[in-house]
């Protein structure tokens, strides 16, 4: 596997409209950023990845784009941008930026273009397609937020355009050279400003199953999951390599993907040395608890399956590439509350969290608020809600029959604005993210859970994070942790994280050869043997004690050590 500059870095996603507010407006902008950008250094942050930030009506939070080539003014403007790249670079951090061109907003000049005139040229950069003779749309497909992809094109007897997510976010046809020339141009003009790269949007969408045909209804509204179109939609390879060819590919820069639905095989062509993309996300424990019947569905895990998913992806990966590694995103709920029962949410089961995170072999990418250990919102009304999917899959849990006070709690369980409260600073007035009136409603919890606080306690989840982050770079240990192979051990027990992270090549003197990683994520002690003599050294622990007698060790509950 060929090095490359960023395998040994730290990432972090900012959620720009929650992160920090500097004009009062009550939503976070890139001068926002900006100020807090020694914070992110003293965490150890290298690379940030900014959700969306173009000029956009926001029915999708900035996933729907009107002007890729233009800051919505909400977020500042191209100025605002050239000094975020500036001051980034003083502190030799990288900006990535999110790519969005599986599909576009209703409001882009060309999908208006394409309204006024259906059959015109415009309409080439889109999907449109007549209906079923009846009437009716061309296919079944469910939209990923609830409807049918297919919305009538206004005027038209039977002419409808594609929509794999809301309706005011129209398909861009990828079919069509005109439209990848387009977004080829458009990725390097940004990449020519200073990016660093990008992190690209739901892509494996833009192949689309040929033929538009029906497939058996999966729920009462007598559509269908897109999963099934995107089993048999074949050749997006040659769509990301045509992409990868033209942009990034060349330039060096970093592209990690969002591709979910990877078919059986098929990974070492995404991430390979030759590969489509840099790196893509390990969405395994997401993935794991994906069901087509709606979040109220959604099956129930334990640790000890949540930790085989994930050593399912490490070992799939070995020979091929690295995983860019997370707990959360803003399309998911808080890793805290998601992957820690309520009496582990503690700190000490923050920092476990952590180290198994960390430790993985492929790159820790943070979601702002993890670092403090931010957990999730319980939503008392619907209206305390913004987003667009989890408005519907709300409704989806009470047209199945969920009692409204049971649907509140499937949101509160699942909603991506969960993920998306602003970012909790101080103790103090809307917790120090804006002056005004924050877009969306705090998490109550900000006097206990703030930067302020944790910054000032040397025990806190934040310096723990800050700990991991010197240990990636710490000399002594770096070669092990970025690239020592990952070996389980004792996977015969559950709810115990135990493995070693082991150097290829023989360690010069005064670098550590092979680590130990431990974790015990249950409410009880845990004893066991491990299979190797030595270990004796403790890199870095979550509570005080450690008891380790040769090679037999102790946890205890919620317990994660690494040792050398
Ligand atoms: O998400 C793609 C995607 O497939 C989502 O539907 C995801 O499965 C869902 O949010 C999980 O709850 C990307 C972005 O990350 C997301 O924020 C956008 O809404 C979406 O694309 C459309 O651009
Ligand atoms: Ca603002």
């Amino acid at each position: 596997m060929k090095r490359e500059w960023w395998h040994g870095k730290v990432a972090y996603q900012i959620y720009p409209k929650s992160f920090q507010d500097s004009n009062g407006d009550g939503i976070g902008d890139v001068p926002g950023i900006i100020s807090r950008l020694d914070y992110l250094k003293s965490l150890g942050v290298d690379i940030i990845w900014i959700s969306p930030i173009y000029q956009s009506p926001c029915v999708d939070q900035g996933y729907d784009i009107s002007d890729y080539y233009a800051l919505d003014p909400i977020f500042g403007d191209m100025d605002d941008f050239k000094r975020l790249l500036e001051e980034t670079k003083k502190r030799d951090m990288h900006v990535v930026m999110d790519l969005v061109v599986n599909h576009c907003s209703d409001q882009h000049p060309l999908f208006q273009k394409a309204l006024a005139d259906p059959y015109g040229p415009e309409s080439k950069f889109f999907y449109f397609m007549e209906g079923k003779p009846d009437g009716t749309a061309p296919c079944n497909w469910r939209s990923y937020f609830g409807g049918s992809v297919w919305d009538k094109v206004p005027g038209t007897e039977n002419l409808w355009y594609l929509h794999l997510f809301t309706k005011e976010q129209p398909d861009l046809n990828w079919e069509n050279p005109e439209l990848r020339e387009r977004v080829y141009k458009m990725m390097n003009w940004w990449l020519d400003l200073g990016l660093a790269g990008f992190r690209i949007d739901a892509i494996v969408n833009i192949k689309k199953e040929s033929n538009f045909k029906d497939y058996p209804a999966d729920r009462a509204d007598g559509l269908c999951t897109i999963d099934y179109e995107l089993s048999e939609a074949a050749g997006v390879g040659e769509f990301f390599a045509d992409m990868r060819d033209h942009t990034y590919g060349p330039r060096h820069a970093f592209a990690v993907a969002e591709a979910f639905n990877i078919k059986e095989g098929e990974l070492p062509d995404y991430v390979g040395d030759n590969g489509y993309f840099s790196s893509i996300f390990d969405f395994s424990t997401e993935i794991m608890q994906h069901t087509a019947g709606g979040w109220h569905t959604t099956p129930k895990f334990s640790a000890t399956q949540y930790r085989d998913a994930w050593y399912a992806s490490q070992a799939e990966m070995a020979d091929h590439g690295f995983y860019c590694n997370i707990i959360e995103n803003h399309d998911e709920p808080r890793g805290a509350s998601r992957y820690l029962p309520l009496e582990g949410q503690t700190d000490a089961g923050k920092k476990m969290l952590a180290v198994t995170m960390y430790m993985r072999r492929g790159m820790p990418f943070l979601y702002q608020g993890q670092e403090i250990g931010m957990v999730n919102q319980t939503f008392t009304s619907i209206d305390q809600v913004d987003d667009v999917n989890t408005i519907d899959s709300y409704q989806v849990a009470l047209q199945d029959g969920l009692s409204e006070k049971e649907a509140l709690q499937v949101i509160s369980d699942r909603s991506r604005d969960n993920a998306r409260t602003p970012m909790q600073w101080t103790d103090g007035k809307n917790a120090g993210f804006t002056e005004g009136t924050p877009w969306l409603g705090l998490n109550e919890n900000y006097k206990e859970i703030n930067v302020a606080a944790q910054d000032a306690d040397p025990d806190s989840v934040l310096n723990f994070y800050r700990a991991l982050s010197r240990l990636r770079k710490d000399a002594r240990f770096a070669e092990t942790v970025v690239y020592g192979d990952f070996a389980p051990i004792l996977q015969e027990k559950d709810a115990l994280f135990a493995f070693y992270r082991d150097r290829q090549d023989p360690a010069p003197e005064g670098e550590c050869a092979s680590l130990l990683v431990l974790a015990n994520a249950q409410n009880k002690p845990c004893s066991f043997g491990i299979d190797r003599d030595g270990y004796d050294e403790v890199v870095l622990n979550n509570l005080k004690e450690f008891a380790k007698d040769g090679r037999q060790i102790t946890l205890q509950p919620w317990q994660a050590v690494i040792l050398c």
